[in-house]
């Protein structure tokens, strides 16, 4: 870790909507259990590496236990090597609805993606989002801490809430971990003007690619002409302050030495072993996706590509089995439960029309697996593939990577995910709104030639091996530190 990190005597404050771990008191102790998502996964390494504390969403009710909360009622994480504390803070069911379920899920979350057909703005919403990011304000601006990271949609509001009340005390950095989307269709949101004053008052705010902060910079002239942006540095002149803009040149994600011997470890392997003999998979190239159940990680799209894949080519029927492992999320929201049935239901759809008396098309598993499984069925799978609508980053298409060192693999990518910035052109990078194109590649992934393979295989490893949370870190420290 950076010297200039353990100098600063008051530590980094980190605030975001899920908090990294979830507990349950079981009477011996407390157990916990690290969540899933690509934000999580970088961020607990992140503050495990600097110490600090991590504000986030969460009851401390139901899960005391006296020997590792402390008297204020902070938890300390991790809890069998505690480096830093979490403070959870705990909404009510009115809150959930509209901060949560509501605003960020149901309007900020699709329009950012570029999904305005599900944007549904509800007035309450709004003033949910506001009272909770208030609410949060409220529970960082008594802190000792000079250095405020405040992550993603969930809390646009909450730099000029701190702003206004401690007077450029701290230093705030904010990262959208989510696509900024384009002007047009940022000035949909009825409350566009108040989401950018509101990022707009962080000293910094980080992107994952070039053309989100392109995106944001428009949004930003288009809304306050009286601004100034300048492109070549990214500062941003608004009403008295300057707040600069970057695009973190290393992806937010993984630790690939780390994600290559977890994945050769015995235990991968013996789960690896374990699901194949399960899911007869010993014979088959595999081809795999690994998703969170959104409608923006283009699912049923990816179905849909196998489905005409099949369809027009029957000679690869039976050339590969697909593996779907689907994790369970925002299934409060109708829409999510929506999107999870009409998955699972194509996957059915698909098997029955293709399947023989030798061959089971798709794989599809839901319920949610340790990391280390994870990383055994990249390591054992032939072919990757991401076909994201629009993605953030997609840390998943770089574990694939990681995760296949010393083997051979091949990769499909979304030209719509951020992580297609770093891959392409070693993977087959997609339109997956072309349905045929998507399965082309698919097949183009499965069939590549051994020597073709082994080249694209050695420079998305060495594009993968450069990658590391470690120095998105280290770049966003170097913003909070400035
Ligand atoms: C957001 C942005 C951006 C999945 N299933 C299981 C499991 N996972 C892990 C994967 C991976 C993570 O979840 C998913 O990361 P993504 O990046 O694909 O997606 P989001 O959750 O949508 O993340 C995204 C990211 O923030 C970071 O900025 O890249 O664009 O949408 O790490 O391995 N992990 C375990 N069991 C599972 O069943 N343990």
């Amino acid at each position: 870790m950076d010297d200039s990190v353990e100098a600063e005597n008051r530590p980094l404050l980190v605030l975001t909507n899920r908090q990294p771990y979830s507990h349950r008191y079981t009477g011996d102790g407390i157990e916990s259990t690290r969540s899933e998502g690509g934000l999580v996964t970088a961020l607990d390494s992140v503050l495990q590496t600097t110490g600090g504390e991590w504000v986030a969403w969460g009851s401390a009710a139901a899960d005391f236990d006296p020997s590792v909360v402390s008297a204020d009622g902070e938890l300390e994480l991790p809890p069998d090597d505690p480096s830093y504390t979490l403070e959870r803070v705990e909404l009510d069911r009115r809150q959930v609805d509209d901060f949560y379920r509501g605003y960020s899920n149901q309007v900020l979350w699709p329009l950012f993606h570029s999904h305005i057909d599900r944007v549904n703005v509800e007035p309450t919403f709004w003033e949910g989002y506001r009272e909770v990011n208030a609410r949060f304000t409220d529970e960082i601006v008594d802190r000792d801490t000079s250095r405020i990271w405040v992550h993603d949609y969930h809390f646009l509001l909450v730099p000029e809430m701190l702003t206004d009340r401690i007077s450029g005390q701290s230093r705030i950095v904010s990262f959208v971990h989510i696509p900024w989307p384009p002007a047009e269709i940022f000035d949909i949101c009825p409350h566009s003007e108040q989401l950018l004053e509101g990022v707009l008052a962080s000293d910094h705010v980080g992107f994952h690619t070039a053309s989100y902060r392109e995106n944001f910079l428009r949004c930003v002239e288009r809304q306050f002409p009286a601004s100034t942006v300048d492109r070549e540095s990214g500062e941003i002149g608004h009403r008295s302050s300057e707040t600069g803009t970057s695009t973190f040149v290393q992806p937010v994600g993984i630790y690939p030495d780390e994600v290559a011997a977890r994945a050769d470890s015995p235990s991968a392997s013996a789960s690896w072993r374990a699901l194949s003999n399960q899911h007869g998979l010993c014979e088959t190239p595999i081809v795999v996706g690994v998703d969170r159940l959104d409608y923006t990680k283009g699912i049923t799209k990816r179905l849909d590509a196998l489905a005409s894949l099949w369809e027009r080519h029957p000679e690869y029927r039976e050339a590969f089995v697909y593996v779907q492992k689907a994790t369970k999320s925002r299934s409060d929201i109708d829409e999510y439960r929506d999107y999870q049935h009409e998955v699972r239901e194509q996957v059915h759809r698909l098997n029955d029309r293709f399947a023989t008396d030798d061959w089971q098309p798709i794989v599809y598993i839901d319920e949610s697996l340790p990391y280390e499984d994870i990383l055994g069925l990249y390591r054992h799978a032939d072919v990757g593939v991401v076909s994201s609508t629009r993605d953030g980053m997609n840390l998943v298409a770089l574990e694939f990577v990681a995760a296949s060192r010393g083997t051979e693999s091949a990769l499909v990518v979304s030209e719509f995910a951020g992580a297609a910035e770093t891959l392409a052109p070693d993977a087959l990078t997609v339109n997956p709104f072309d349905v045929e194109a998507l399965g082309d590649a698919i097949v183009e992934a499965v069939t590549m030639p051994a020597p073709e393979k082994a080249n694209r295989t050695a420079t998305l490893q060495e594009s993968v091996a450069g990658v590391s949370a470690g120095r998105w870190l280290e770049e966003n420290l170097d913003r909070l530190l400035e």
